[in-house]
């Protein structure tokens, strides 16, 4: 079967700020409190959907979520018009106001696990939306996702999208495929931190549960035989590996990861492997720079390319026989989000392309489009003392409303 991997990134919206709300993410923890510039924020994103675009790999988009979370709030019991919500909020639990206004569903990576329907037994392409039950305001991602999940991809004949499941899940990023083209059925590999049975303490939230990848191979009907788990190194997710893509990146037939990422050896897969050694690259530069959080994409003419954060360019790559091209996300960055977290890789035949529609693939016109909408709806400095002022409801929904006509 012919098939293409699209990058769907998403698209981060207008109240990106700095609330450090991920504990156990190093970048969000030092963040809290430092003034952010949503517009940058939007307009680097852009440009690395573009550059992909432009480069010939077939590139997609997500709206963000409304922010704040008037429906989160609303379940919690606040009631009357959405302004006095926000006043009331703002004076008893102002940390409950910056999670609900967290721009956080840009991430895409964590929106959903992807099967594409080569791999799954009933021949539909499924998604499973991601929990994210570890922290507040990521939770809160996971019912809209759904929704606009089901939305997006419509056709029941096609595809099949299924709600989150009730354990801690993080979705794609603790999930890599491998395949020698992508329209050829493929092997699983699931990263997990923890079982929900597990009863060790630790310091820093462990994210994603075994169980609920178990669940996923189950309810997408993958082969059994093709699909592996494996452990991630607790250790290292003490000191700030909070998901698998920090500290390993796959594409087709190559898995690019570091020496301390597992403690057991990897389960047979029948693929190219770099590993990377403590020698060749540190833990910490590996944090520091985001190395594996890069993007290991496949060209038109099939060569490997690696889109890496701009911080890895002083890194000594001279061992890395791939070819690099850097992005600017200082802003997704400082809160942890690297060029993989933007994306969620979705393997889709022709058919399955044309059942989703132009609207959300990206094109030179939607990229002008776009900027041109940040450039006029987006501010240039957020601080959390902003989320109090009702003013900022306003003028989020007023950015909304425009991107809807776009
Ligand atoms: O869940 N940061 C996100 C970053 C997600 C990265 N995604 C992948 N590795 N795929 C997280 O920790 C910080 C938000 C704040 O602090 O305001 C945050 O949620």
């Amino acid at each position: 079967m012919k098939a293409e991997e699209i990058n769907f990134d998403g698209l981060i919206g207008p109240t990106h700020h700095f609330g450090g709300h991920a504990y156990g993410n190093l970048a969000s923890m030092e963040g809290q409190k430092r003034i952010s510039n949503p517009k940058k924020a939007a307009l680097q994103g852009l440009k690395k959907m573009k550059m992909l675009h432009d480069l010939g790999v077939p590139q997609g988009i997500l709206p963000p979520h409304r922010r704040p979370s008037m429906r989160t709030l609303r379940s919690l019991g606040f009631s009357g018009s959405e302004a006095q919500i926000i006043e009331s909020v703002a004076k008893k639990d102002p940390r409950l106001l910056y999670a609900v206004y967290s721009a956080s569903s840009m991430w895409a990576a964590n929106s959903a696990t992807v099967s594409p329907s080569v791999d799954t037994s009933d021949g539909r392409l499924h998604l499973t939306v991601a929990s994210l039950l570890s922290h507040f305001h990521r939770s809160i991602e996971a019912q809209e996702t759904f929704e606009l999940f089901q939305a997006l991809f419509a056709d029941p004949k096609l595809f099949k999208v299924h709600p989150p499941l009730p354990c801690g899940d993080e979705g794609a990023a603790n999930h890599t495929r491998f395949c020698s083209e992508y329209g050829q059925e493929g092997t699983h590999l699931f990263v997990y931190s923890q079982s929900v049975f597990d009863r060790s303490s630790h310091t820093y939230p462990f994210r994603q549960t075994k169980e609920a990848q178990q669940a996923i191979v189950r309810k997408h009907g993958l082969n059994q035989e093709r699909a592996f788990y494996m452990r991630q190194n607790s250790h290292l997710i003490e000191r700030g590996v909070f998901h698998n893509d920090l500290i390993a990146v796959g594409n087709q037939n190559l898995f690019l990861y570091h020496e301390k990422a597992f403690t057991e050896p990897l389960p047979p897969l029948s693929i190219e492997t770099i590993r990377v050694t403590e020698n060749q690259l540190t833990i910490k530069q590996a944090l520091q720079s985001y190395f594996f959080n890069s993007q290991l994409v496949s060209l038109p003419d099939k060569t490997p390319l690696l889109i890496a954060p701009k911080e890895c360019a002083s890194l000594d790559l001279n061992w890395l026989n791939l070819n690099i091209k850097y992005v600017d996300l200082s802003e997704s960055l400082q809160n942890g989000g690297g060029p993989a977290c933007l994306r969620l890789r979705v393997v889709m035949n022709t058919q399955e392309k044309e059942a989703l529609g132009s609207t959300l693939l990206f094109s030179e016109a939607l990229y002008t489009q776009l900027v041109e909408w940040v450039k006029l709806h987006y501010r240039e400095q957020l601080t959390l003392a902003d989320l109090h002022d009702p003013k900022l409801l306003t003028e989020v929904d007023e950015a909304l409303d425009a991107l809807t006509q776009i």
